[in-house]
């Protein structure tokens, strides 16, 4: 249902494998990615993560035929279940990068926006299709989209139900890449293992910062930085990235 590899030391691909219901999240796979999500965060060797679909979708949505029935107590519980979920990839330590293979509709949509970077094959469709279910989105969709493209943007495609192309999708800043199919996985793991070569404290925090940061005032924000970076300077890694650089040879960080 949700595989988890290791593609080196550092790198962990989470590949989401439900291709008959194309991918759709029912209450089971959100479990099991909660369980494998706490277990890469434990794991002090994974650096980055790659999160991915199996065939041709990356998720078409929460799965509409659980929620056909759900009354208003359950669906409340599975959206602030979906939600509590998705904000835990968002605000984890570590980056994660969203190799969207395919559909990323409703729930697969919100699920790739709580992710750090996200990378999209040309194949790649887009959207908050939940209007015509005769649902909002409910995995948060409603607060991150606006964050990413902007209220105007968000409220067009969050009305309309409108489902947009990979090339669309980049334009408004959805997506950061558009790749060709076979390149999805290379890329993102170039990408991975170049965040991978660098201070992961100093990547965890700045990810620590961008996300704190763009919730609160400028004043705090600038705080929450500067104690980071003052943080940084009682690591090895700041002093071996700085001592490299002086002896113009490559850092060794810490592993
Ligand atoms: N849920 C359940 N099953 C699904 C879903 C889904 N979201 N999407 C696809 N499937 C199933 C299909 O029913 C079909 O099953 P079967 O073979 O048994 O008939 C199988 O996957 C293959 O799908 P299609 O035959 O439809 O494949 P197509 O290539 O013809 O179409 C589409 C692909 C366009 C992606 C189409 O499947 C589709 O429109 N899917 C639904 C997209 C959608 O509306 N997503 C939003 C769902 S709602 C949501 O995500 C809300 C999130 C917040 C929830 C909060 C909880 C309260």
């Amino acid at each position: 249902m949700i595989k988890l590899e290791k593609l080196n030391d550092h790198l962990a691909l989470i590949t989401l494998s439900r291709p008959e219901a194309l991918n759709a999240l029912n209450l089971q796979m959100l479990n099991r990615l909660n369980e494998i999500i706490d277990e890469v965060m434990s794991d002090k060797t994974i650096k980055v993560v790659i999160l991915t679909g199996e065939g041709k979708a990356f998720v078409a949505g929460a799965d509409i035929e659980e929620m056909l029935n759900m009354k208003p107590h359950e669906a409340r519980e599975f959206s602030l279940q979906g939600q509590a979920l998705f904000r835990k990839i968002e605000t984890m330590e570590k980056p994660v990068i969203a190799a969207v293979n395919g559909f990323a509709l409703g729930g697969g949509c919100e699920l790739m926006m709580s992710c750090d970077i996200r990378i999209a094959s040309e194949k790649s469709k887009f959207g908050q299709p939940e209007v015509g279910l005769g649902i909002p989105p409910g995995f948060a969709g409603t607060q991150r989209l606006p964050r990413i493209v902007g209220m105007a943007k968000a409220k067009e495609l969050i009305f309309t139900g409108d489902i947009i192309n990979a090339e669309e999708a980049k334009k408004i800043l959805l997506i950061n890449h558009v790749v060709k199919p076979e390149e999805l996985l290379p890329f993102s793991i170039e990408m991975a293992n170049k965040i991978i070569s660098k201070s992961s404290t100093a990547v965890n925090y700045s990810k620590a910062a961008i996300n704190q940061g763009t919730e609160i005032s400028m004043e705090k924000a600038s705080e929450i930085e500067a104690n980071l970076f003052a943080l940084c300077f009682a690591s090895e890694d700041q002093k071996e990235g700085m001592a490299a650089f002086l002896e113009k040879r490559k850092p060794n960080f810490e592993r």
